[in-house]
């Protein structure tokens, strides 16, 4: 499958003052395509061309690390930009809702959490919310361009419904060192309708 880069639903500066105009347009235009054209040129004359990417993340342990940090790359960076929003809704509801609150206590812990994933992964990675195999909610971090699905995550694999990229790249030119305001700052932009249907989506994968 040849991949490429799917323009933003919202333009560079959209997410201001959260997420500022050049950290967005470097990160879409540089880092994200990237990946997708050192993961065209990783698969190019293999059978990995007919497979779609959720299906080779999930045999990931059978890749390369090319075919990894960059399948990876381009899989979760297009989940981070479909779950912002210049105009978010600003809390989850229905059957979501009532899974954060049987699995975490509420919405407040579930943000601590994530944020506590965040700030705890040393270097590069992902901070994320996924549904694991048996629909329950769970909150895990992985390094570089890894993610829940992949078969490489011994503990606690499943389908990633909701992801913040804490790479320097994502925050630095904003938030310098501050891997924490910039945290606190994801929520402003994250649309819970977009976790919401993935939710759904999820479950109904795993049914
Ligand atoms: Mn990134």
């Amino acid at each position: 499958m040849s991949i490429k880069l799917e323009v933003l639903p919202y333009a560079y500066d959209a997410l201001e003052p959260y997420f500022d105009n050049a950290t967005m347009t470097i990160h879409h235009q540089r880092h994200h395509q990237t990946y997708v054209d050192n993961f065209n040129k990783a698969v190019s004359g293999t059978v990995l061309e007919n497979k779609n990417m959720e299906e080779i993340l999930q045999e990931i342990s059978k890749h390369s690390p090319a075919i990894r940090n960059n399948g990876g790359g381009h899989y979760n960076h297009s989940l981070f930009w479909e779950t912002l929003s210049p105009q978010p809704k600003a809390n989850p509801e229905g059957k979501l809702l009532e899974a954060i609150k049987s699995t975490f206590g509420g919405v407040e812990q579930l943000k601590a959490e994530i944020n506590k994933a965040g700030l705890s992964q040393f270097g590069s990675g992902w901070s994320w919310l996924a549904v694991n195999f048996n629909g329950r909610l769970m909150v895990i971090a992985t390094a570089n361009q890894d993610n829940p699905l992949m078969d490489t995550n011994l503990f606690s694999r499943g389908f990633p419904i909701l992801g913040v990229d804490v790479w320097e790249h994502a925050y630095y030119l904003k938030y310098q060192n501050k891997r924490a305001d910039y945290l606190d700052a994801f929520w402003s932009v994250l649309d819970w309708s977009v976790i919401e249907k993935k939710y759904e989506e999820a479950l109904q994968k795993i049914s």
